[in-house]
């Protein structure tokens, strides 16, 4: 299977073919309509933001020292792979150049109401930088079951989906379920036999095109080039049952109380979102 690539669908085509049946889809051009587009780049992030920081694996970086590693990157000796930088928290000036932060009016997002925006639920928009040779450390699905939009600014990077249904075939880990124990990369078919009848699919999104993973997806990626993508989730009445279950499931680990006071906040938005659905506002 190939992955398919779209320009200006309308919202119905997009609803009926990629949306509703959960079937993740490029669209060639839907960022065209950020200010962002003509002015990511490494360069301009040096010269603006030179001295924003954020850690990776408990070290801290400047976003000039990030530029530095990744343009010096090689698939031999690879800079660590993701950089992410939360971007309303960290560089808020990027956010008015993001907007309208849904393309093309494929929401509603529930994340975007005064609800959801301020909950921790994985979600965030957030800047991510890497390198050739920089890949993203495991397969997996996304947290929440929301869905994914992956905006690629510059640069390119490789994406591996897998279809629906073959969670079986992805040995899933035990303790982490959204995790899976096969390095996709370098499958050990030893180890994990059953990988062999999964049907991955490998295809390449370049600067101005957007990746839409739906809540369910299996999925990784590797930088070709040095790249700068943003990405962004979305939740909305679809979604909201799994995203619900996984807001109990996750604040229960931490405490019961925690998880009555998180789900009933959820549940509450939840139905402000469903009126706001049908009545707008
Ligand atoms: O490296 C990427 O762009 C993929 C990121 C991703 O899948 C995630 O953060 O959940
Ligand atoms: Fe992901």
């Amino acid at each position: 299977m190939e992955i398919q690539r779209v320009g200006d669908i309308s919202h119905k085509e997009f609803m009926k073919d990629f949306y509703e049946p959960g079937i993740p889809v490029v669209f060639k051009n839907a960022s065209k309509v950020w200010k962002a587009k003509e002015l990511f780049n490494p360069d301009w992030f040096r010269n603006n933001y030179g001295e924003r920081v954020t850690e990776k694996d408990d070290v801290e970086y400047t976003m000039k020292e990030i530029m530095d590693l990744v343009e010096n990157s090689t698939e031999s000796k690879p800079a660590p792979y993701p950089f992410i930088f939360n971007i309303p928290s960290t560089i808020p000036e990027l956010v008015s150049l993001l907007e309208p932060l849904n393309l093309k009016g494929y929401s509603p997002n529930w994340l975007e109401t005064t609800w959801f925006k301020k909950g921790s639920w994985g979600s965030a928009t957030e800047l991510f930088i890497g390198g050739p040779g920089g890949k993203f450390p495991y397969l997996h699905l996304d947290y929440y079951h929301l869905n994914a939009w992956i905006n690629q600014l510059y640069g390119e990077k490789r994406f591996t989906v897998f279809p629906k249904g073959q969670d079986e075939l992805l040995y899933p880990k035990s303790d982490d379920p959204w995790r899976s124990d096969v390095n996709i990369f370098e499958p050990d078919y030893s180890k994990f036999p059953r990988f062999k009848d999964a049907t991955p699919i490998h295809f390449t999104v370049g600067a101005g095109e957007t990746l839409f993973i739906p809540a369910g997806t299996w999925h990784s990626a590797y930088s070709l080039t040095p790249t700068i993508s943003v990405a962004f989730d979305q939740l909305n009445s679809k979604n909201y049952p799994d995203f619900m279950k996984d807001v109990w499931g996750f604040n229960r680990k931490a405490s019961r109380k925690r998880a009555v006071a998180m789900y009933a906040y959820a549940w509450l938005g939840g139905q402000g979102c469903k009126l706001k659905d049908v009545f707008g506002g």
